[in-house]
């Protein structure tokens, strides 16, 4: 996945328009995913993650400050994801496919949150950006 220059001004100029909001759309985006492709809830089956949950929040503000420092690091991604790709590679053995349904309920969240910026342009440029993301923490897993 390359990302454009156009993509790279774009995924910098949302994270500027989520400012403080970041743990909020995370959890959003969690429960969103909880919500839609239940599966994804065996990965979490140690943590609470009914509506409303403080897990849940705690995660999604884990979960966007590990996107925010990815946006902060559009050109040298598998460094600054490399722990996480251990973990969600060798010691979470999250399946790739739930990494579509995270990056599709984020998208699907900023989408409610951020209408009139969710151009066709800018949502190409996130999903791009969650693709590379999701690419990095799943190549590890062989
Ligand atoms: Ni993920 C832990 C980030 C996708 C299941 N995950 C984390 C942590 C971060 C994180 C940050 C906390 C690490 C720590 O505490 O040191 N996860 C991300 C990101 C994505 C992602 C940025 C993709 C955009 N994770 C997924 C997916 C699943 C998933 C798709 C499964 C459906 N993650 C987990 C689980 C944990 C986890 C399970 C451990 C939770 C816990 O607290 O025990």
């Amino acid at each position: 996945m390359v990302l454009s220059a156009d993509d790279k001004t774009n995924i910098k100029n949302c994270w500027g328009k989520i400012g403080g909001h970041g743990g909020e759309y995370g959890e959003e985006a969690l429960q969103r995913m909880f919500a839609a492709f239940p599966t994804t809830k065996t990965y979490f089956s140690h943590i609470d993650v009914s509506p409303g949950s403080a897990q849940v929040k705690a995660h999604g503000k884990k979960v966007a400050d590990a996107l925010a420092k990815a946006a902060d690091h559009v050109d040298d991604l598998p460094v600054a994801l490399s722990s996480l790709s251990d973990l969600h590679a060798h010691k979470l053995r999250v399946d790739p496919v739930n990494f579509k349904f995270l990056s599709h309920c984020l998208l699907v969240t900023l989408a409610c949150h951020h209408p009139a910026d969710f151009t066709p342009a800018m949502h190409a440029s996130l999903d791009k950006f969650f693709a590379s993301v999701s690419t990095v923490l799943t190549s590890k897993y062989r």
